[in-house]
């Protein structure tokens, strides 16, 4: 039995070793189990709670265009969190489950969705910004080493490269636009930069699970590595922009050919991972909310499945 055991892992390992994806009927560890469906529901999680900030805007959108691009920016968001939901379950993970813990609190989601949208200028900011990180943090996550949720992430990083446009089109529009407007701007991406910064998670030395995921190719970049890419790509677009990046350490470092940049307050960031951010409690009972008032949508369509299940079989 041992020795059986020893066996799957030793081709468990080689399969990750040689990139072969991890299907869900192949034999996999508990563990390696266990933090795919930590990550995928906490990433799922994220994208549903993401639609909260952004939908606060869709009835106060500058123009019908405008309104029309946010509302399916929103809706693909939504999609975003399906997929993954999906892919969790394949890991035998109960979707029902997965969305009580979101409510009682117990699942994370991204620290980033707990701050408020003021203005219409952060709505440029969240889609330059966030959805930059998004993008530097999911790419890789197309390679990760479980076939279901790479290929979750094909889809959803063209769909985010789409979303990152259109708030750098927002930015631009801004920034060309009348002192107000840049002010706007300006305002918008002080308040979005370090929590943006936050999203790539704790600093390396501080990040439990990294190292056990790189081994098993379920991240295949660390915190820090993605965090600093991200710093080098969008300091060349600010300045593009005409903003001044909010922090007075950041310097290019030639050794190193990247930027030197200021310190995180990870008490803030912690702050907000444990429940007490600036919207936190508002996030949750509006999700809360939401689902209880779907619930007759689901009642009907269990119900409608049943009925065309019995009339298949009368058939
Ligand atoms: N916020 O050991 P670590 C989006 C937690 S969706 C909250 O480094 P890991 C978008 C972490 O979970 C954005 N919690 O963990 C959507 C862990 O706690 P547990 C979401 C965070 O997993 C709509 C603990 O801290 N993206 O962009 O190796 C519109 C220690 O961290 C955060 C994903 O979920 C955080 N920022 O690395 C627009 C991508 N960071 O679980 C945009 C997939 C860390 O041990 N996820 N924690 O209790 C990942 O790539 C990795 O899970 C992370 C963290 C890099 C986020």
């Amino acid at each position: 039995m041992e020795e059986v055991q020893v066996n799957l892992e030793e081709q468990f390992e080689e399969k990750v070793a040689q990139d072969v994806r991890i299907e869900p009927k192949d034999w996999m560890p508990e563990a390696y189990r266990k933090t795919l469906i930590r990550q995928i529901s906490q990433h799922a999680h994220s994208e549903i709670v993401g639609m909260l900030p952004e939908g606060n805007w869709i009835t106060r959108a500058p123009s019908l265009k405008r309104k029309a691009i946010l509302l399916s920016k929103v809706q693909d968001e939504a999609g975003h969190g399906l997929y993954l939901y999906s892919a969790a379950e394949t890991l035998g993970a109960s979707r029902d489950q997965m969305i009580a813990d979101l409510h009682s609190g117990k699942a994370k989601y991204s620290s980033i969705f707990n701050y408020p949208t003021l203005s219409w200028a952060d709505i440029g900011a969240i889609g330059w910004l966030v959805d930059g990180a998004a993008i530097m943090n999911q790419v890789p996550l197309c390679r990760t080493s479980y076939g279901p949720y790479a290929r979750a992430m094909v889809r959803v990083c063209k769909e985010e490269s789409f979303h990152q446009r259109q708030g750098f089109e927002i930015m631009m529009t801004l920034c060309n636009g009348a002192t107000e407007q840049k002010e706007m701007a300006q305002e918008a991406f002080n308040r979005w930069w370090w929590p943006t910064l936050m999203m790539f998670g704790p600093k390396d030395e501080e990040s439990p699970n990294t190292e056990q995921s790189m081994r098993w190719r379920i991240k295949r970049f660390t915190n820090d590595e993605l965090r600093q890419r991200f710093v080098d790509m969008m300091v060349p677009q600010a300045e593009y922009l005409g903003l001044k990046v909010p922090d007075k350490d950041l310097k290019w470092n030639e050794e190193k050919n990247g930027y030197d940049f200021g310190p995180i307050d990870w008490n803030e960031f912690w702050n907000v991972v444990k429940g007490n951010g600036p919207c936190n409690k508002q996030r949750i009972q509006t999700r809360v909310k939401a689902h209880e008032e779907g619930a007759w949508v689901r009642e009907a369509a269990l119900a409608h499945a049943e009925k065309r299940a019995a009339r298949g079989k009368a058939a």
